[in-house]
């Protein structure tokens, strides 16, 4: 299974949620598919993307958001499990893509490659009642649609490919993506609250 299809599966699905991607390879494979202004990508700050996540979604109940992992990011910041699973927000959707590698940096293997750190086992070992692991696009696709009807913290761990894109290059600063998403929020919030 590689990444870039299991974005393009969900692509339709996250046209109305808050999406915060890691750097390097899956943001720009999801940039590849259309950039929307809902879609963050945190550059540099690796393992923060969840974190990001769960401040957004603990401070905006009523939007849903994806998190759009890698296992690299994943491991350098492991007691994000723990905090996620103590506030357990409802609406939150956490996929870690797990391909084994520092793909974004070289290619250098992460401690999932070997077969020893099984990413699973450490959500559910932090506290997340709902885990699914998914090693087709299949599975991925059926986990990730569970996910969003359940309206429960859910953690996707979707093994795939060390696999990214052919071309690296988004005409998107940091910056200028962290402005604009603010503002999708600001304008979405106050149109929620205008026919609320
Ligand atoms: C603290 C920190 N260390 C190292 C880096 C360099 N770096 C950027 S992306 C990356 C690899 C990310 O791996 P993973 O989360 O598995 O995603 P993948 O690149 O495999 O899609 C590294 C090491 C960084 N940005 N920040």
């Amino acid at each position: 299974m590689e990444r870039a299809e299991c974005l393009q599966m969900i692509y339709p699905e996250l046209e109305d949620k808050l999406v915060v991607t890691i750097m390097g390879a899956c943001a720009q494979e999801l940039y590849n598919l259309g950039h929307r202004e809902n879609f963050f990508y945190l550059q540099h700050a690796m393992g923060l993307a969840s974190s990001i996540g769960l401040g957004l979604a603990t401070h905006l109940p009523n939007e849903r958001v994806v998190v759009l992992d890698g296992d690299g990011s994943v491991l350098m910041n492991l007691g994000t499990l723990a905090t996620l699973a103590r506030y357990r927000p409802k609406n939150l959707i956490h996929v870690i893509f797990d391909n084994g590698s520092l793909l974004s940096t070289g290619g250098f293997d992460s401690q999932t490659a070997s077969g020893v750190t099984d990413l699973d086992a450490i959500a559910r070992g932090a506290g997340v009642q709902h885990v699914a692991h998914a090693v087709t696009t299949l599975d991925f696709g059926e986990a990730f649609l569970a996910a969003i009807e359940r309206q429960e913290l859910s953690v996707i761990v979707a093994k795939v490919a060390a696999l990214g894109p052919d071309h690296y290059g988004m005409d998107l600063q940091l910056g200028e993506n962290a402005f604009r998403f603010r503002r999708w929020i600001r304008e979405r919030t106050r149109a929620a609250g205008a026919t609320a």
